[in-house]
């Protein structure tokens, strides 16, 4: 079974690449570009500013916006929405602003192993200036984080847990929920990584009991240059500004400032509204699609797949044995050859995947690989598209001269 969702995408239009490298970014449909369009044609004017009518329309794209994706992850207001350029700012800016006016001396931050760098930087920056101390949860082979590592290393003196709920690398998803409400009950605040589970399957941040929660609009076909931030207000409030200057004051003297109230007080700077506009038409768009159907595509493919690579002696497959568990991310090596150099191969042949350490060099060192090549999959994949890449994964060794 097939579907006709590459038809909405203009980039698939004519060729026949083999998109596989969803993970990084999605591809965008013509929705989305044309809502950008319109905001670009009809009301292009600096929101929030201006008294004119322009400016009033650019204000409420970007508003409704903000409304829309609040309702899209469960946020009680849309003062809890903070729209920053990617969930690398996102989480740099807990960092910054709760993680750098919270943490004290002797107080621990807990991550995992299978972090993104955006999710490991941050916190390595907070320890080092507050002289915390940084502990990680480890994972098995599969990926799994075991109950007993999280209630071991989550303490009365962890302050921060930060945590993503699906690994980019493993594709396994983590038990944020178990794992928030043991770290609440120690009196620490949760932080949520979604930039790999939020375009793939509803998320809900009162259901995971999530204090924070990242992503990035551009892998759940938004545009690139615009990412969120949730967070409680009451933890919102109680924070200070990230960046400072135009648009997050509330009145400024020569020696001070008062800041605006949420969630201008982190929109420093003029916004992305024609970004918002695409974001809000991206929600849009995913919600036509459907999650029960992104789900079942990215199931029914990844079993394809991994099925298919499994029949090939020498390819090793990170992670769970369990297609169910990928979350439509398959990470893998070819025994005698280098990632580079299969993902190269594979690229002249119209088809585009990962290779490389994927910004989780902790959890490479982990696993004991160098690097490896990663095929991550999407809603508008095809069967046919997995069964033509498996058929040049099979030829990838003699292409590369391996015997
Ligand atoms: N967190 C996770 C789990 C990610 O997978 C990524 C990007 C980020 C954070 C950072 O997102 P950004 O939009 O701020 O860059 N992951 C990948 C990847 O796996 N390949 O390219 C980017």
């Amino acid at each position: 079974m097939n579907n006709d969702f590459k038809k909405d995408f203009a980039i698939f239009e004519g060729n026949d690449i083999i998109y596989f490298d969803n993970a990084a970014t999605a591809q965008r449909p013509r929705k989305v570009m044309e809502a950008m369009t319109t905001f670009n044609d009809t009301c292009n004017a600096n929101p929030l500013r201006g008294l004119y009518d322009w400016s009033v329309r650019a204000t409420a794209a970007y508003e409704e916006a903000r409304e829309k994706t609040a309702a899209f992850i469960g946020a009680q207001t849309s003062e809890e929405i903070i729209f920053t350029r990617n969930a690398t700012e996102s989480l740099n800016l807990v960092a910054y602003s709760y993680g750098l006016s919270h943490i004290k001396e002797g107080d621990e931050i807990v991550i995992s192993v299978m972090e993104h760098h955006s999710n490991i930087l941050p916190w390595q920056m907070v320890a080092r200036e507050r002289k915390a101390k940084l502990v990680f949860l480890e994972c098995d082979e599969e990926g799994t984080i075991a109950r007993e590592e999280y209630e071991s290393k989550i303490t009365d003196k962890t302050k921060i847990v930060s945590i993503m709920q699906v690994s980019n690398v493993l594709g396994v998803t983590n038990p944020v929920r178990e794992i928030a409400d043991y770290a609440h009950a120690k009196g620490a605040v949760v932080i949520v990584d979604g930039a790999q589970s939020v375009p793939h399957r509803a998320v809900d941040v009162q259901a995971l009991h999530a204090d924070f929660l990242a992503f990035s609009a551009h892998k759940m076909c938004g545009p690139m240059g615009m990412g969120v931030l949730y967070g409680k207000k009451e933890l919102l409030e109680d924070m200070p500004p990230f960046l400072t200057g135009g648009e997050m004051i509330e009145y400024v003297t020569r020696e001070d400032a008062t800041f605006a109230e949420l969630p201008h007080k982190f929109e420093a700077g003029t916004v992305n509204a024609q970004g918002a506009a695409g974001l809000s038409a991206a929600i849009d768009y995913l919600r036509d699609v459907g999650f029960d159907r992104i789900r079942e595509t990215e199931d029914r493919l990844t079993k394809r797949l991994m099925a298919g690579m499994q029949e090939l002696p020498y390819i090793t497959i990170c992670g769970a044995n369990d297609p169910l568990l990928h979350s439509g991310i398959v990470t893998f090596n070819i025994e005698g050859c280098h990632p580079h150099d299969v993902s190269s191969v594979l690229d002249t042949e119209g088809i585009c995947i990962r290779a490389g350490h994927h910004c989780a060099q902790p959890l490479m060192k982990h696993l004991g690989v160098q690097s490896t090549a990663r095929a991550s999959l999407y809603f508008y994949n095809t069967e046919e598209e997995v069964d033509r890449f498996l058929e040049k994964l099979g030829k990838v060794r003699e292409w590369l001269g391996i015997k």
